[in-house]
């Protein structure tokens, strides 16, 4: 009987792990998977099967009984075989009784047996029912985990690609950042340079020089030697002219009589400017130089006829003004 008992279970994968691949599964099923015994089932099998035999045997001795007792009714001839008849009727009326009291017994603890057995599949069936409840809770959390894993995974990825962007744009504007400081410097120290020109134009004007780009010039108001001219230059941080181009000897045209930075004292005849540049653009005046008594300096002549061909050597030692040259 209660192995006709059906229980429906889980036909999810988890389900068919736990239980038996089957749709459905027997109560003795549900023991073995519940822990219950092979002894106990075997125990409600064989109480069930002696109370069947007890009672068949109850019925056939009772029957028997009955039996005996109407033969005994037809047999009334002899005295003394009635009275023998009656005495065995007796004694087997009372073993029957007690057969019968001892089976009653047995029957009665067999149910009782049987009843406990039955409370005990209950109870087996209600834990059954509460642990297949809690884990179809646990499979809904499970799946509930499974679709937040699966959700944080989804996030992770599109953080790890955010991640990577912005260490991209991080590594691109470190670059740009690098750009803009080493531009910065480069404009700080052009700003800073150019304030040093600045003050030192300013101060360059104040004292009397004049502006002709690239250079500053000043021309000297006293005379001194061409060696001493070219000192007071070199304290001031210039030196005496160098004249590059035809616009700079245009320059030197309103002056007469002062040095220029051009000398062949090293080596005679062999002209150089003070920077050390070899002599290439001249403006030498007709026949000089000519070295006449050992001239190793150059002048501005005031004798000259043609203004733009007015170089001329003269001795180092003569004292005639000078003209400084700075750049900017
Ligand atoms: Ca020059
Ligand atoms: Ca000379
Ligand atoms: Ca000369």
């Amino acid at each position: 009987m209660a192995e006709d008992i059906l229980v429906d279970v889980d036909n999810s994968e988890e389900g068919r792990s736990y239980w038996d691949q089957g749709d459905k599964i027997s109560t003795s099923k549900i023991f073995n998977k519940m822990g219950i015994g092979r002894h106990s089932k075997k125990g409600f099998k064989l109480a069930t099967a002696c109370l069947g035999v007890l009672c068949v045997i109850l019925l056939i001795v009772i029957i028997s009984h009955k039996s005996h007792n109407n033969c005994n009714n037809d047999n009334s001839d002899g005295t003394f075989q009635r009275l023998t008849a009656d005495n065995n009727v007796t004694h087997n009326t009372v073993q029957s009784e007690t057969i019968y009291s001892n089976l009653n017994k047995q029957m009665n603890l067999l149910l009782t047996s049987h009843n406990i057995l039955i409370q005990e599949k209950s109870l087996i069936l209600t834990r059954y029912n509460n642990l297949t409840d809690d884990r179809n809770l646990l499979q809904i959390s499970y799946n509930d985990l499974i679709l937040q894993k699966s959700q944080l995974n989804s996030n992770y990825t599109n953080l790890s690609r955010e991640k990577s962007d912005l260490q991209t744009s991080n590594a691109m504007l470190s670059d740009e950042k690098a750009q803009l400081q080493a531009s910065y410097n480069n404009l700080t120290r052009e700003r800073d340079n150019l304030q040093t020109l600045l003050t030192k134009l300013d101060s360059r004007l104040a004292d009397g020089w004049i502006a002709r780009k690239p250079s500053l010039y000043k021309v000297s108001s006293e005379k001194r030697s061409w060696q001493e001219s070219r000192d007071s230059c070199l304290n001031m941080g210039a030196d005496l002219i160098v004249v590059n181009d035809i616009e700079e000897q245009k320059f030197l045209l309103p002056y007469k009589n002062v040095w220029i930075g051009l000398s062949d004292t090293d080596n005679e005849g062999v002209w150089k400017w003070v920077d050390g540049t070899p002599l290439t653009i001249k403006y030498w005046a007709p026949g000089e130089p000519n070295n006449a008594g050992n001239e190793d300096c150059a002048e501005i002549s005031s004798n000259a006829a043609n203004p733009m061909k007015a170089w001329n050597d003269v001795p180092c030692y003569s004292s005639f003004q000078y003209i400084c040259e700075d750049h900017f």
